[in-house]
């Protein structure tokens, strides 16, 4: 696989936030976005919405905690509320994750999981990222 092609897409940029309706409300009223899709992902801890820019395909990620335990809940603590990670689509994500690891970084989980909409994802170390927390999505061919 070549360097250039590994990433399709910026599919989104997650924005972490203390309240998932009141960020929901922000993006709809002030910058006119429309909600894409909505759902809870217990697994990943997250209450989250796709928040749709233009007719670009990308989406800005809103991600609330579920818990404290949740991994935004102890970015939120951490950080702050903002920007907790750049998600790029793949057309296939075995394939990406194989390649990057031979490359020397590290991905969070053995093997995709389950995203978004059906989606699959895996994650880029921060660390073996230059600070940020890359997420690999392959889109769900019958999702939203
Ligand atoms: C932690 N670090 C970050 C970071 N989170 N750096 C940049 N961006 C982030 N979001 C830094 C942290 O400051 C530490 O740096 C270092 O990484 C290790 O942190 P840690 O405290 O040891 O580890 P944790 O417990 O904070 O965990 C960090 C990781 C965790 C990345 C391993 O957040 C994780 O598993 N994330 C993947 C899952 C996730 O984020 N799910 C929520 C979104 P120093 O202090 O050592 O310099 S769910 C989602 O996106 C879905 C469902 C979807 O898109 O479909």
């Amino acid at each position: 696989m070549s360097t250039q092609g590994l990433f399709t897409h910026i599919d989104h940029v997650g924005i972490a936030v203390r309240d998932l309706d009141e960020a929901i409300a922000f993006y709809e009223e002030k910058y006119g976005m429309r909600m894409a899709h909505r759902e809870i992902n217990e697994e990943q801890g997250v209450a989250e919405a796709m928040m749709e820019v233009g007719d670009s395909s990308s989406c800005i990620q809103l991600l609330a905690p579920l818990n404290e335990k949740s991994t935004i809940a102890k970015f939120i603590d951490k950080s702050g509320v903002g920007i907790q990670q750049m998600a790029y689509r793949v057309e296939n994500i075995d394939e990406v994750c194989e390649t990057l690891k031979e490359r020397g970084l590290r991905l969070l989980y053995p093997e995709p999981k389950r995203g978004t909409a059906g989606s699959r994802i895996n994650f880029i170390h921060p660390k073996d990222a230059g600070g940020v927390l890359v997420e690999l999505v392959e889109p769900n061919p019958e999702g939203h």
